[in-house]
């Protein structure tokens, strides 16, 4: 499959309130063509509550449920079940920040992956609060900058992904905006599922991590290449990598981390040698989390 295949049918339509370069509105474009538009969307306040717009003007062609902040699951299980009774086939997509999933929606996250509701969650992952004037939440990374973390986040991120593979549902699932057919396929793959369905879009902002708009796609491809954000499926309890991230557990094959961070200015501080401290604590982070796939996969990917 090439982007040229990708049906020519828009379903997030130009036009719209976000910053130029916005992975967002570029994660619902690929959306809605990886499901012909035919979903309901189910979104908690964040960014894509301000690019859907206001009543009655918006660029979205599939309905959209606007709901509380902690309640997305909930509300998209009930969507869900509310279909059903009319006979209707409909998929129902959570589409949902980072904060509105690692942690303000975790909980309803968890029990809706506990009980097995049929529905695809998607955490778009901006690595902050950015709708809100980019607050940390629990998936920015140590050393990063944000309003609340001047001085760089002093913690580790939360490995959404895995806790959501914890509740052993059908298919959980890594993707990046950078690879649009990688996510174009796991969307496919996760709406030909019946059951909880989980995919972490990595999604690189211009206006939070601080580099210009047409550099999105650089600057996702970079979190790739150095290691940084890894590409994966959890199907049914096996992890597999895919595309890019394919053999990256070889440190020798990946880029090195600074070439993704120097391309951000909520990164530069780390390079001065007060805060040396944080970035090697990155790279230990990069590099264990890569000895855990290589672990996993030598003895034949069961994680769950
Ligand atoms: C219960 C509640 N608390 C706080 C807010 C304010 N608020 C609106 S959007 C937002 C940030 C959302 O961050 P995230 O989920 O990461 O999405 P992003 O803005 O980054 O797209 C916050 C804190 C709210 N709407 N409701
Ligand atoms: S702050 Fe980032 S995610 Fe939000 S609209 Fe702007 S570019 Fe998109
Ligand atoms: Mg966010």
């Amino acid at each position: 499959m090439s982007v040229k295949s990708l049906p020519k049918e828009e379903y997030w339509l130009p036009g719209h309130a976000a910053c130029s370069g916005c992975p967002a509105s570029l994660g619902l474009r690929m959306l809605g063509k990886a499901l012909g538009g035919r979903f309901a969307l189910v979104v908690p306040a964040g960014c894509t509550t301000v690019i859907q717009g206001t009543f009655p003007r918006t660029p979205s062609r599939v309905p959209i449920l606007n709901i509380a902040f902690a309640a997305s699951a909930a509300a998209a299980s009930g969507l869900k079940a509310a279909f059903e009774v009319r006979n209707l086939d409909v998929p129902v997509v959570v589409w949902a920040g980072d904060g509105g999933t690692v942690d303000i929606g975790l909980q309803a996250l968890s029990g809706a992956a506990e009980r097995g509701e049929d529905i695809l969650y998607i955490c778009y992952d901006n690595e902050a609060y950015q709708n809100t004037g980019i607050q940390r939440s629990g998936a920015t990374p140590i050393g990063a900058w944000t309003t609340t973390t001047p001085f760089g986040k002093r913690e580790r991120r939360k490995e959404a992904p895995l806790i959501v593979a914890a509740h052993r549902v059908p298919y959980v699932a890594t993707a990046s905006v950078a690879y649009p057919l990688d996510f174009v396929e796991k969307v496919k793959k996760a709406a030909s599922k019946r059951g909880f369905k989980y995919i972490h879009l990595h999604a690189p902002c211009p206006t939070g991590w601080r580099f210009p708009p047409s550099k999105t796609i650089e600057v996702g491809k970079a979190a790739v290449e150095t290691g940084m954000w890894v590409l994966y499926e959890v199907e049914n309890g096996l992890l597999k990598l895919t595309g890019r991230s394919t053999g990256l557990w070889d440190p020798a094959k990946r880029k090195p981390l600074e070439d993704y961070l120097k391309l951000q200015g909520r990164f530069a501080h780390l390079f001065k040698p007060e805060n040396r401290w944080m970035l090697e604590e990155l790279k230990k982070h990069v590099d264990e989390n890569w000895s855990r796939i290589r672990a996993t996969l030598e003895r034949g990917g069961r994680l769950f």
